[in-house]
């Protein structure tokens, strides 16, 4: 069975349901620290779980007779930057928790997400590389770096099989933006339906590796289901789907809203921006697991204004 742990995040909330449709709902036990939305909660078994506590993790493991963990659980870099313990104590705890079950056999598998927060401003911004210079300059960047130095040291000491990519910004309607820096990028679709214009928190040339969510639960996927013997590296794999900065996002909206107008007010996630690459080489993730994004933006503006114009 899969215990899926911040099941009503941004990412959490999409993968329950693709691996419920797969796998069947009494398969999946979605938890967090607060109830979810109304489909979330009747679509199948539920748990209200603090990920930071480990009795109370192992008792859901144990009860439901857990094999695999998705640990999606973390506060992302904005927020983090406002509560620096509590992003490393969330962030950290949780994954010592999940990866000392699986030490003890407790757990059999581990799928944990990093970030291209990992790398800093030192890092090479253009087709950065899987191993690079890596100096984060958040918190959540750290977090994810030290992260992905205890995967790796809990697979070569333990023979953990604890899998991980870091995700690019990732793009979704399902859920509303969730204090990451790449959100401005799910906020100016609602903003755009809503007033037709958007003040953004970045600078217009700010160009980040993005992701549409359904690439991102579909690398998930992959890298869990591939044979252990294809997985070469056990820190995280680089994921890259598409890079573009708030001018081109607004070109493409404006093919459907012409009148759809943006401004800018940097504000302090500008800097957190500035320090991660604009592009990333994910040539081992294609080779090693056979990885391949399939969502272009133009594609993902489409998917996007249609849903979010129903709501
Ligand atoms: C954030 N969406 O903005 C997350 C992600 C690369 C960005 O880690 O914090």
């Amino acid at each position: 069975r899969i215990l899926i742990i911040g099941a009503c995040g941004q990412i959490g909330t999409e993968l329950t349901v693709y691996l419920r449709s797969k796998f069947g709902k009494h398969k999946v036990i979605a938890s967090d620290i607060r109830e979810g939305d109304e489909e979330l909660m009747k679509s199948g078994p539920f748990e209200i779980l603090d990920a930071m506590d480990y009795d109370a993790v192992e008792e859901v493991v144990m009860r439901h007779e857990i094999t695999d963990v998705y640990l999606m659980a973390a506060m992302l870099s904005a927020t983090a930057e406002k509560f620096p313990m509590k992003g490393w104590n969330l962030n950290m705890n949780s994954l010592f928790h999940v990866l000392n079950l699986a030490k003890d056999k407790k757990i059999e598998k581990i799928f944990w997400p990093s970030s291209i927060a990992v790398f800093g401003p030192t890092t090479p911004k253009t087709d950065t590389p899987q191993r690079t210079v890596m100096e984060p300059s958040t918190v959540y960047g750290i977090s994810k770096q030290t992260g992905e130095r205890w995967c790796e040291y809990y697979f070569n000491r333990y023979g953990v099989d604890v899998r991980s990519i870091r995700y690019p910004g990732l793009i979704s309607y399902k859920t509303l933006p969730g204090g990451g820096t790449t959100d401005y990028a799910i906020d100016i679709y609602h903003k755009a339906i809503k007033h037709k214009k958007y003040i953004c928190f970045l600078n217009s040339e700010t160009t980040l590796p993005m992701m549409f969510m359904d690439d991102a639960i579909r690398a998930t996927t992959n890298i869990m289901e591939a044979p252990a013997e294809n997985i070469k590296i056990r820190s995280s794999y680089n994921l890259a789907a598409i890079s573009f900065n708030p001018e081109e996002i607004t070109a493409s909206i404006q093919k459907h809203i012409p009148e759809f107008k943006i401004s800018y007010e940097p504000d302090f996630r500008q800097a957190i921006a500035d320090s991660w690459p604009q592009s990333i080489n994910d040539s081992d993730a294609r080779n090693d697991w056979g990885w391949g994004h399939k969502i272009e933006l133009d594609e993902m503006t489409n998917i996007m204004l249609e849903n979010l114009g129903k709501k």
